[in-house]
Formats: C-alpha cells, sequence, structure tokens
C-alpha cells in the first residue's frame, strides 16, 4: 500500500471515530493536515549534520528503546541507528541465559512474557545520573530497574492491585528517589474473590497512580482514583507527578470511554502525600498503602479536563509547561506548571492552569523538545512530526480564535512513513535537551523495507533538527516494536559502564572446582576459561537433582564462555568473571556433551565435557 493511500486509510478510519466523537470533519473541509503542510517548505536551511558514523567512530549518544512485546530493551546508537545490544528484561532470550539461570528465573517468577513501553533514567537535578534505567511491563505489572554498569537487570518489582502497568517516570529532581508506574485498565480493588461482587459493576473498577522507591524497589504507596492512569510525567521540582487519563467515564467500550468530551490531566501533590501518608490515611490492601485520591473525596489530586481521550503528557526542558496530547482533539493542552500550587491552594480554577489549545493534526500522541523553546509533537493519523513553538502557542491564546485561525505557532511539518507513536529529541526528557536529532518511531513499515511477509519490521525515522525545519535523514527498521525512546548523551553513561563484573559480587562465586552430592542434589562448581572448563566430566544419577555454578575466570575484556547442556535445554552466557547457574533434573540417562556456545578460542569447538547420566 502506498504512502498516501495508507493515509487514507487511517483517514477514513479516524473520521469514523471522530463521529463517535463528535467531531465535525464535513466533506469538502480541507483536512487539517493540508491546511498545515500548505504552510510548510521543503528541506532545511541549518547546518547539515551526517548520521554517518565510520567504521572505528563511534555514536554520540546511547538510545535506549523499549523492546514492546519482546518485552526486552534495545541499546541503539545515535545517530547510526545501529543495533548495538539487547537487555532481555521480561522475555526470554538464549542469546544471555535471560530466563535459564537461576539468577534470572528468581527475578523472572515463572513470568517470561512481558511487554515494555517506557524506559526512562534514574536522574539527579533534572539530567541523567548514569546509574539505572527502569521500565514498565503493561502485561504483567511489573517495573524492572536496570543497572547500568553492567546492563543488566537487577530487579523487577511486581506491583500489587493493579492492571495494564504504563506510563512509568522516575522523579527528576532532586534525585530519583520515587518512579511512578500508572494503571491504564481500571479494575476492582482488589481484584479477587473477597470482592466480586465489583466484577460486575465497572462503577467499582479504578486506577491506581503507583508510586516505588527506586532504591528498594518496593511500592511506597497506590493513589486510588476512579479514572485510568495513562501516561506519565514528574515535574522538574519534585513536587508533583500526572497522568493523562482517557477514561473517566469508567467506560468499558470504545463508545463508553469515548463519551464524555473532555477527560483529565490528574496532578498528584507530592507533599499531600507525604504527609497523609505520616497521617496514617490509607487503606492496606495485598500488602501496599492505599491513600483515596479520588475526586471530591481527597486533596491530594488535581483534575485539569483536557479534551478529549489524551495520551501523552511531556514536560518542557525549561520545566515550566507540560504539554497533553490530544488523540481524539486535534490539538494539545498547554498546562503552566507553576500555576499548580494556586490551583491546588484553590486560589485559581483547575482550567486555569491551561495557557494554550494549539491545533497540531489529527491524532496528536507524544511531544519532545528541542531546547530553544519548541516542541514536536507526533501525529498519528496525519502521519507527520509537527514542529511548533510553545511561546507562540501561548501568545495566539490570548489573541482569541482570530490570532489562533492562522496557525502562527506552527514552524515545520515533516512527513512520515507511516503511523508515529511516540517520538523523541536527543535528551529531551532531560533539562539539558540539546536540539541535534529527533526519532519518529513509526508503528506501520509497509513497504519501506523488502517484503519479509505478513509481519514487518517497525519503522524509526531519524531527523536532524538542528535548524528550522525537521530535515529526515535515515530510516531504520527496527524489531517488533518499540514504542518509546530516550537518547542521552554518550558521555553520561559510557564512564559507569564496566567491561567486566566484580567477581564475588555473586556470592557463589567459583574459584576452586568441585562435585558434592547431598542426598539426591549434586551441586558442580566450575571455571571457565577459554579453552577450558575447569572440570572434564561430571557424573549424576538418572533422578537427581543438579545444580551447576559456573564462573568465568577470564578478565580478557569481551572474552565470554558459553555453557549448553546438549539434549538438556539449558544455554547461558557468561561475561568476563561473571557467575551464572543451573538446577535442573538429569531426567535423562546417557552422555550428554557440556559445550561453549560463545566463541572464545581457537580451540572454541574443543572447549566440551561430558555430563554423564548413569541409571
Ligand atoms: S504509549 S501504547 Cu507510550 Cu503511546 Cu504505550
Ligand atoms: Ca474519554
Amino acid at each position: 500500500m502506498s504512502d498516501k493511500k495508507s493515509i487514507k486509510f487511517n483517514r477514513r478510519n479516524f473520521l469514523k471515530f471522530a463521529g463517535v466523537a463528535g467531531l465535525a470533519t464535513g466533506a469538502g473541509v480541507m483536512l487539517p493536515k493540508d491546511a498545515l503542510m500548505a504552510r510548510s517548505e521543503k528541506g532545511s536551511k541549518g547546518k547539515k549534520m551526517s548520521f554517518d558514523v565510520h567504521p572505528g567512530q563511534l555514536d554520540d549518544y546511547y538510545g535506549f528503546w523499549s523492546g514492546g512485546h519482546s518485552g526486552e530493551i534495545r541499546i541503539i546508537g545515535v545517530p547510526s541507528m545501529r543495533e548495538i545490544h539487547r537487555i532481555p528484561v521480561f522475555n526470554k532470550e538464549c542469546g544471555s541465559g535471560w530466563g535459564i539461570t537461576n539468577e534470572s528465573k528468581k527475578l523472572l517468577r515463572g513470568k517470561d512474557a512481558g511487554d515494555t513501553h517506557h524506559v526512562h533514567g534514574s536522574y539527579k537535578d533534572g539530567v541523567y545520573d548514569g546509574k539505572y534505567l527502569f521500565v514498565n511491563d503493561k502485561l504483567n505489572n511489573r517495573v524492572a530497574r536496570i543497572r547500568i554498569d553492567y546492563m543488566e537487570v537487577d530487579r523487577i518489582l511486581e506491583v500489587p492491585n493493579i492492571q495494564g502497568a504504563h506510563g512509568l517516570f522516575p522523579q527528576r529532581y532532586p534525585k530519583t528517589d520515587w518512579v511512578v508506574v500508572n494503571s491504564e485498565f481500571q479494575t476492582p480493588v482488589p481484584n479477587n474473590a473477597s470482592n466480586s461482587a465489583a466484577f460486575n459493576n465497572p462503577q467499582e473498577y479504578y486506577g491506581m497512580h503507583t508510586i516505588i522507591d527506586a532504591e528498594r524497589m518496593a511500592v511506597v504507596c497506590q493513589i486510588q482514583v476512579d479514572e485510568n492512569c495513562d501516561l506519565a510525567a514528574t515535574d522538574y521540582k519534585g513536587k508533583y507527578s500526572m497522568c493523562t487519563s482517557y477514561n473517566i467515564e469508567k467506560g468499558v467500550t470504545i463508545s463508553e470511554m469515548l463519551a464524555s468530551d473532555f477527560d483529565y490531566l490528574i496532578v498528584f501533590n507530592w507533599e499531600r502525600i507525604r504527609k497523609a501518608m505520616a497521617a496514617g490515611k490509607y487503606k492496606t490492601i495485598n500488602g501496599v498503602k492505599i491513600l483515596d485520591g479520588r475526586m471530591g473525596k481527597s486533596d491530594l489530586t488535581l483534575r485539569i479536563p483536557v479534551p478529549k481521550n489524551p495520551h501523552g503528557v511531556n514536560i518542557s526542558p525549561d520545566g515550566k509547561y507540560a504539554v497533553c496530547c490530544g488523540k481524539v482533539s486535534p490539538t494539545t493542552t498547554v498546562v503552566e506548571l507553576d500555576r499548580l500550587d494556586d490551583a491546588f491552594a484553590g486560589k485559581i480554577k483547575p482550567e486555569d492552569c491551561i495557557v494554550a489549545n494549539p491545533f497540531i493534526g489529527l491524532g496528536p500522541l507524544h511531544t519532545t523538545f528541542d531546547g530553544r523553546g519548541n516542541a514536536i509533537t507526533s501525529v498519528f493519523i496525519d502521519s507527520t512530526n509537527v514542529k511548533w513553538n510553545i511561546a507562540k502557542a501561548i501568545e495566539a491564546e490570548k489573541g482569541g480564535e482570530e490570532a489562533k485561525k492562522s496557525n502562527p505557532h506552527i514552524v515545520d511539518v515533516l512527513d512520515v512513513h507511516y503511523q508515529v507513536g511516540h517520538i523523541m529529541a536527543t535528551m529531551a526528557e532531560t533539562k539539558e535537551a540539546d536540539g541535534k536529532w529527533l526519532v519518529s518511531l513509526n508503528k506501520i513499515s509497509k513497504d519501506r523495507y523488502i517484503n519479509v511477509g505478513p509481519l514487518k519490521p517497525e519503522n524509526d525515522q531519524l531527523s536532524d533538527i538542528t535548524g528550522e525545519k525537521i530535515r529526515h535523514v535515515h530510516d531504520s527498521p527496527t524489531y517488533i516494536e518499540p514504542h518509546d525512546c530516550i537518547m542521552v548523551r554518550r558521555e553520561l553513561i559510557e564512564p559507569h559502564v564496566k567491561h567486566r563484573v566484580e567477581m564475588f559480587e555473586h556470592p557463589l562465586a567459583v574459584t576452586k572446582n568441585s562435585v558434592e552430592r547431598k542426598g539426591n542434589h549434586v551441586t558442580v562448581r566450575m571455571t571457565a576459561n577459554a579453552p577450558l572448563f575447569g572440570l572434564q566430566e561430571v557424573r549424576a544419577k538418572k533422578g537427581d537433582k543438579v545444580t551447576l555454578i559456573v564462573t568465568n575466570h577470564d578478565e580478557i575484556v569481551d572474552l565470554s564462555n558459553g555453557v549448553a547442556i546438549s539434549n538438556y535445554n539449558i544455554n547461558f552466557v557468561l561475561g568476563p568473571f561473571q557467575t551464572k547457574s543451573v538446577t535442573f533434573k538429569a531426567d535423562k540417562e546417557g552422555v550428554f556433551w557440556i559445550y561453549c556456545t560463545n566463541f572464545c578460542h581457537a580451540l572454541h569447538l574443543e572447549m566440551r565435557m561430558r555430563f554423564i547420566v548413569e541409571v
């Protein structure tokens, strides 16, 4: 399907929904995108940056991409857009042994399917501190923490009382003590037999804004609301977190969720939350303290009406504005954060925090920033990246409908291929947004790449945003299905990343090879030193439980060893000085070769030993 056709197809679908939504878009009316495109010229006049990273050179940015329902995180070099690494998180991955080793299984607790959407770094004073990444799992309501020094998951928290753990954002100031995660789906609370009367009563379904202690990776508290909690953001002052809600209707069908012309941006007041916790104003369900954040029942929350079924909320790098995307409304809503104190104090109405409602296009989803006063919004239906000036939008708002008519805030409109979800500029979620590169994470690639069958890659498009115009420079396919990303200056990450682990950080690190039997449990402790395993053979009896603990004793950078046990479905990899273990039942008799999978030496193929299971 060609670009043009795909856009028409999507518009037609959208208009069907717009009908439900009550948006008037009659025949003969110039569609908003055409009006915008008429303003846009082709090409950038700015100095051209190159995305080429020549052999032997390094990328300028670490891109951390969520992997959607692949359950992982990917590290993409920017601007080359090369996929450099994958970090398995909520999935099973044989390249490293994630989901196979005891260490990873302990974190996954039997759940090796996931759905990652939002990956963000830990902060200090509004900029990444290079310590952690956090990512949500929408499927099983988890939040994982990744240590940046090893680029490995070190904690996974299952969040009780929620479903559809979606928007996630760390505290930005003064540092990341808290991480918030939203529940997109409302459910009964508790959602079990003790509350079964609520199963058939959607009025008794609730959303939660969950606050997590970033160091302990434990739930601090949950704030219960009637609405659903979709995308998340935190401010740059450590005072507020927020969520967009598209289902204030408590609907359970699509038309019910679209019934109201307005939904909310819900703001959570951290000082009041701390006080309510200290005053014991909570109930405890499933071991978690739940505060009441419902409208009319609580002073912890503020509801700013935004049109209609909004999606993303993003904070401008100067910390001044929250920008909510309309999704079903062709506008964004600009909220001035300095007004929130007065709104919470009841001095002004919540809606008085809104300083602009600029027209953007059909289906605005997410917004990013260039650090020079411009916002760039992804527009799903129109398939565009729309660059607009925040100050001009606010100025035009003051001038009323007449001033807004010519859309003076629009700077440029870029057609993308094809349907864009998230959009992100380099360093844009920090106060050091540098306005260099923009990535448009397009959901559908259609004919952009050679045909690989019914399931096609997504299309991440890279643009240079140093000039007035957005200059699209590069397409790269990504495996199903990144949602969001951040791009972090290399020097904020690289000095923290280690070439080898601290060997004795693992309590079972092996220094001496041994085989120990206790009853029918055989524990094998073994070193690996390319091209030799520390033992030449291991014996067990059929029916024994076997624990195999292996430490890689090679300190040489990038000298990894694999440990695979033929016919036993066991396969994992050890980086320099790393220890991993597996436990399994020796349920098949015979001779089984244990071999190294990860090419390590000229005698790599000879790096093998026998596992003999006797009858
Ligand atoms: S949101 S659908 Cu990031 Cu647009 Cu998950
Ligand atoms: Ca709604």
